[in-house]
């Protein structure tokens, strides 16, 4: 499997957005994927380290405002779909998420680091916010546990954590930037579930079935 991406640039996010709507007229759409959390979680290490393979852990951090990454990502129906990746700023204490990435995103990706229980109840938090923001709208989370390689000083119990997503009906996956090939899974996930074609099965069969023709299909 190969990730391919372009980073866009902080300052010309404006000039790129308006590039990006002309080429989505031109070469198709891509899906919009916010990546949130608490801050220093590794939101940008795990961006960079999957779409670069060129972050090595514990480096500087830098604060994230807010960056766009294209990433290209073959599904495991073997297709390879564009997905606009949004990297968000880190949560602190009294700050909300802004609520504009709740109506336009198709995926997200919310992050906690095992060693920060504090990151763990404010990625529980952003998902009550999706359900409640969301407005129908079907969107995928998948949630990573990120700094698997602190086993010893992980503050959030796997099982607990694995147990919530299960009552989220979420996928939770446990990932280490260190080791990048625990991230290719989560990311062939998201991007397979959020470009699945829809089932055609329930309520055309039905209309069928009064109209006893046999094609579903015009
Ligand atoms: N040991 C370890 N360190 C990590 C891992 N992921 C990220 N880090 C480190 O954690 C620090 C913060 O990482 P960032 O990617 O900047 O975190 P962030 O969530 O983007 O931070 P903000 O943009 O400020 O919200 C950096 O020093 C990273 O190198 C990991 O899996 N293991
Ligand atoms: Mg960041």
């Amino acid at each position: 499997m190969q990730l391919h991406c372009n980073k866009i640039l902080d300052a010309t996010i404006f000039c790129l957005f308006r590039f990006s709507d002309l080429r989505e007229k031109v070469m198709g759409k891509s899906c919009k994927v916010v990546v949130c959390g608490q801050s220093s979680v590794g939101k940008t290490a795990v961006l960079e380290q999957l779409l670069y393979a060129n972050h090595v852990a514990g480096s500087e951090p830098m604060e994230t405002l807010e960056d766009i990454y294209i990433g290209s990502i073959e599904t495991d129906r073997g297709t390879r779909e564009q997905v606009r990746f949004y990297d968000t700023r880190g949560l602190r204490d009294g700050m909300e998420f802004p609520r504009h990435y709740y109506t336009f995103a198709d995926g997200f990706v919310l992050v906690y680091s095992i060693d920060s229980k504090e990151s763990f109840k404010r990625m529980e938090a952003l998902k009550k916010d999706i359900d409640r923001h969301r407005d129908k709208k079907e969107v995928t989370i998948v949630v990573l546990g990120n700094k698997l390689d602190k086993q010893d000083e992980r503050r959030v119990d796997s099982n607990l954590a694995q147990n919530w997503a299960k009552n989220e009906k979420v996928r939770l996956w446990e990932v280490s930037v260190v080791d990048r090939r625990t991230l290719i899974e989560p990311f062939v996930y998201l991007a397979s579930k959020m470009t699945q074609p829809q089932s055609k099965s329930t309520f055309p069969l039905s209309r069928n079935k009064n109209k006893g023709s046999g094609s579903t299909d015009s």
